[in-house]
């Protein structure tokens, strides 16, 4: 078979742009390239409906290896005793939580998209909105901090089946003691969606929310820097608190439905590949290395929030505690989906994204989110978050303007050559 020319060509062109820009999406980063060797392998090619030792086709034994080696290295990142390495990403894992815990129309509260939340929480875009009977806490317009009195409120008015806690756009650590205590009052579980700050978690820069959360998922590319997936765990398994059934009619423990809602639940066959390059990652994760990456983050994450605010930019909630940061643009006078399409021209890549209590819509929005893991991956150090902001703020000062454009486009394209990406390829 001919090499496929135009794909390949496109992959090379991706690939210079990875290289030669400044990655500032907060949910983005740059995996190993062994993680991205093991995606490009053969367990493509194999079915593996089941779990490790309880598959439907044969020819499952190496697969079998690769998955429970995955999971034992999950297990060992987050001290969890279960851990599914399936759903195909974190709005999968998600789903999967719903199904196993919750039946048509229940009640789920999680923080409102438009306060910095996720779609899987409860969005009427959403499955999860669609599904079930979705309520929303939001953020304070004073603070920009998860109103915790109110999700103390709709909880015990409303008595949800399930809070979730996590975010998209939140900057901010989160009490998950506090949470806990509300949903213990009203009998509801806990689900902590990590996708985003779970590097940073896993290394112990933050509340840990396995100490109180009954349930945590996570996508694994984010923060993880593992291949695109979802992953589900539990520190401790448990009785499933409303005598839940699986399909034979049998009350089973939650590791057990969560299992069943994942396969045959909710997914066919695993991407076995993908679960070879989380394994990979995993391994990663465990190292003295990753956590030196981590504090990095963090560090950097403060040191641009610091830089940002010098310069007169509008942080929700004034700072981050974790990896992304949250900017109003409405003192700059400038459309937000106008920032992103000229810092892209620039080689700068962010996000316009919805701020507390925005009075535009999501295709406008008033807001830049803007985060640190890929730039920490390519390796820049605090020092550089000025250099960054500079180019930024160089841009966002001059939108209409051209040559300037075109200037930081080169000088992005020159400072990004100190940092080489995939330098192998
Ligand atoms: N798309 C992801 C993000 O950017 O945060 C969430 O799914």
């Amino acid at each position: 078979m001919q090499k496929d020319g135009v794909i390949f060509d496109l992959i090379g062109k991706e690939l210079q742009r990875q290289r030669n820009g400044i990655e500032l999406i907060a949910s983005e980063n740059f995996t190993s390239q062994q993680v991205m060797e093991a995606m490009g392998t053969c367990p493509t090619n194999k079915y593996a409906e089941g779990y490790p030792g309880k598959r439907y086709y044969g020819g499952c034994e190496v697969v079998d290896e690769i998955e429970t080696i995955a999971i034992d290295r999950l297990k060992k990142i987050f001290r969890a005793q279960w851990a599914n390495v399936q759903p195909h990403s974190g709005a999968q894992a998600n789903m999967a939580v719903f199904i196993a815990c919750l039946k048509p129309g229940d009640k789920i509260l999680g923080l409102d998209l438009s306060m910095g939340g996720h779609l899987t929480h409860g969005s009427p875009a959403n499955f999860s909105g669609k599904n079930y009977h979705a309520l929303f806490y939001g953020v304070k317009k004073e603070t920009g901090l998860v109103d915790y009195e109110q999700l103390e409120t709709v909880a015990r008015t409303e008595k949800p089946k399930i809070i979730i806690c996590g975010a998209s756009a939140y900057s901010r650590d989160w009490d998950y003691a506090r949470i806990r205590a509300v949903a213990d009052e009203i009998g509801a579980l806990v689900m902590a969606d990590i996708a985003h700050p779970a590097g940073l978690i896993a290394k112990g820069l933050l509340n840990d929310p396995f100490d109180h959360c009954h349930i945590v998922t996570s996508t694994t590319h984010k923060t993880l820097r593992g291949p695109r997936g979802g992953v589900i765990m539990l520190r401790h398994d448990f009785d499933n608190p409303w005598g839940l059934k699986d399909p034979k009619g049998n009350i089973r423990s939650m590791s057990a439905l969560l299992d069943l809602a994942v396969f045959p639940g909710m997914q066919g066959g695993p991407l076995m590949h993908v679960i070879a390059a989380k394994a990979v990652s995993f391994e990663e994760i465990l190292s003295e290395e990753f956590t030196v990456y981590q504090k990095q983050v963090q560090q950097n994450a403060q040191a641009m929030a610091a830089e940002f605010v010098k310069r007169g930019y509008n942080l929700i909630s004034n700072g981050t505690d974790n990896h992304l940061m949250l900017i109003d643009l409405r003192n700059k006078n400038i459309s937000c989906k106008k920032a992103q399409e000229t810092l892209d021209k620039a080689h700068i890549t962010l996000n316009k994204n919805a701020v507390p209590f925005d009075d535009k819509s999501p295709f406008v929005t008033s807001g830049i989110r803007v985060g640190v893991p890929a730039i920490t991956t390519r390796g820049m150090q605090t020092g550089d978050m000025e250099t960054v902001v500079g180019f930024v703020d160089r841009v966002l000062s001059a939108t209409d303007n051209e040559n300037e454009i075109a200037a930081v486009k080169a000088e992005v394209g020159s400072f990004m050559q100190s940092f080489p990406l995939y330098p192998g390829l």
